[in-house]
Parts: structure tokens; sequence; C-alpha cells
């Protein structure tokens, strides 16, 4: 039977797909967003799928917070929690460097980064009683690579690299896996959260190509979390085939 996948980010995007790819692969799912409605949306679409869901509402900027939100799982759930999956994150804002506003850099840092190290700080004692721990993180292909407008997401991403491969040293005794996963352009929410709700322009990043979705995230994590016990996938990038690197997309006129 099988134990509990902790979803950062489950309310949208990759973290929604990554939920149904994982419940239908049997897995019982911990999913955590600050939009509780829409969690609760998600656990009645899996309803009819035999596993059980367990909501946290919590904003993982706040340290304490997600302590609480983890330490307060019954025993029998954080004790059967085999994979983490680090996906809640977001850019805000694109532009150079001298015109940024310290509020959106306060926002991707906290959440990509300090939330990523709050969360995973407070699983992974539960990660080292399994046989088989797993994190996959979800990093960016701008935590492999800068673009113009793109600073502190792009540091943010390549914290987020750095600290997967981090992590694998400091958990390889534990025979914790560890899976970075590096995305391109994908249609999700990201847009019009990165443009403050400007749809024109949230549209305007997917037009002219076919981009990811959601579900080609999910496969990849998928694919990553059904190796066999003694293969690690450390790192997957994928982007569409429009796209050839962070800055360079084939878009048709
Ligand atoms: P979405 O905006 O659709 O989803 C982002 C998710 O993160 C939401 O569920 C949101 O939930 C959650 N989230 C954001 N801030 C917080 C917070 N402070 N506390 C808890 N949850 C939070 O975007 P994506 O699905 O595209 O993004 C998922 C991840 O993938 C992000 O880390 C993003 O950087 C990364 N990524 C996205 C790419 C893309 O092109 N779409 C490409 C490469 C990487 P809620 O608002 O309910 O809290
Ligand atoms: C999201 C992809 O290219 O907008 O991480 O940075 S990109």
């Amino acid at each position: 039977m099988k134990g509990y996948a902790l979803i950062t980010g489950a309310s949208s995007g990759f973290g929604e797909a990554i939920a149904h790819s994982l419940a239908n692969e049997g897995y019982s799912l911990i999913l955590a967003a600050r939009r509780t409605e829409r969690l609760e949306s998600l656990k009645e679409k899996l309803s009819h799928l035999p596993i059980h869901i367990e909501l946290i509402t919590v904003d993982v900027r706040e340290e304490q917070a997600v302590i609480a939100a983890i330490t307060s799982l019954p025993e029998n759930v954080k004790d059967r929690i085999e994979i983490l999956v680090n996906n809640a994150g977001l850019a805000v804002g694109r532009g150079p460097i001298d015109q940024g506003i310290s509020d959106d850099w306060n926002r991707m840092i906290d959440t990509n980064i300090k939330g990523l190290l709050y969360v995973t700080k407070a699983v992974v004692p539960y990660l080292k009683k399994q046989t088989h721990g797993h994190i996959v993180n979800i990093a960016s292909i701008a935590g492999k690579e800068v673009y113009a407008g793109g600073n502190v997401y792009c540091a943010s991403k390549h914290a987020v690299d750095a600290l997967s491969r981090s992590m694998r040293i400091d958990l390889v005794s534990y025979g914790i896996k560890v899976t970075n996963i590096a995305p391109g352009a994908a249609e999700t929410e990201f847009s019009l959260v990165r443009f403050k709700g400007d749809q024109d322009t949230a549209a305007s990043v997917y037009e002219g190509y076919e981009p990811l979705q959601a579900q080609d995230i999910a496969d990849s994590v998928l694919f990553a979390v059904t190796r066999p016990a003694h293969v690690n996938i450390s790192d997957i990038t994928i982007m569409p085939t429009a796209q050839a690197s962070a800055s360079i997309l084939h878009k048709e006129s």
C-alpha cells in the first residue's frame, strides 16, 4: 500500500495536475496552498479514488504556520509521507533590476526559497523514517539560465536548483531521493500572477506556439517517482518544442 505525497501549491497549475497523477497512481495526498476552497474542490474531484486526502491551508512563507500544519497532521498520516513535492512558487513582475519593486522581490524570495526550505525542514524527519523517501523540487529553466527582466525570479530558481543538489548530498545516507524538475514555458496561472492580473499580457506569453501544459510536468513527476528503488532521476529539464532556451521561443506570427 502506497503512503502519502505532500504537494505544495496544489490549488492550481502544476500542483493540481501532480495531485491527479499521484492519486491515480495510488498515493494518498496531503494538499497544501492558501486557497482552501480550491483544495476542497480538488479533494472532491478525487473522491472516487480509494485514497485518503488531507488538506493544509498554509502560506509557505510563514515558518511557524508551516511547522504547525505539518505537526498537527494525524500520526498515521505524517508517519507515512513518502513524497514531498515542493511546487508552491511564483514570479511577480518582470523588468530591469533598477526598476524592481522590493515587495515583489520579497514575495519571490520568501516563497520560492524560504518557503521551500521551511516545508522541507518540517517534512524531512518523516521522510527519514521511510525506506524510500523522495523530494521533488519544481525549479525552472530560469534556474538554469537567466533572461532579460527575469533577475530575481531567475535568482530564486537558481537557488532551488542549488538546494536540490545540496539536499541530494545531505540526504543520501537516508536513502532519500531528490529530483529537480526545470520546466520552460507552461500555460498555468503563472503569468496571470506574474503580471498581477493583467489577462492580456499573461495570454500573450503563450501566443504563437504550443506551450507546455500542467499535465506535461505531472507526467515528469510521475516518471521520477515511479523509478525502481535504486534509480534516482536527478534532474529533468522540459521545454515546449518551440522553446530552445530560456529566452528563445519560436513564435508563429
Ligand atoms: P500557478 O500560479 O498556477 O500555481 C502556483 C501555486 O503555488 C498555487 O497553487 C498557489 O496556491 C501556490 N502558492 C503560491 N504562493 C504560495 C504561498 N505563499 N504559500 C502556499 N502556496 C503558494 O503556477 P504554476 O503551476 O505554473 O507554478 C508552480 C511552480 O512551477 C512554481 O514554483 C513556478 O515558479 C514553477 N514554474 C512554472 C512555470 C510556468 O511556466 N508555468 C515554468 C517553470 C517553473 P495559492 O495561491 O492558493 O496559495
Ligand atoms: C517559469 C518559466 O521562462 O517564465 O519558471 O521563467 S519562465
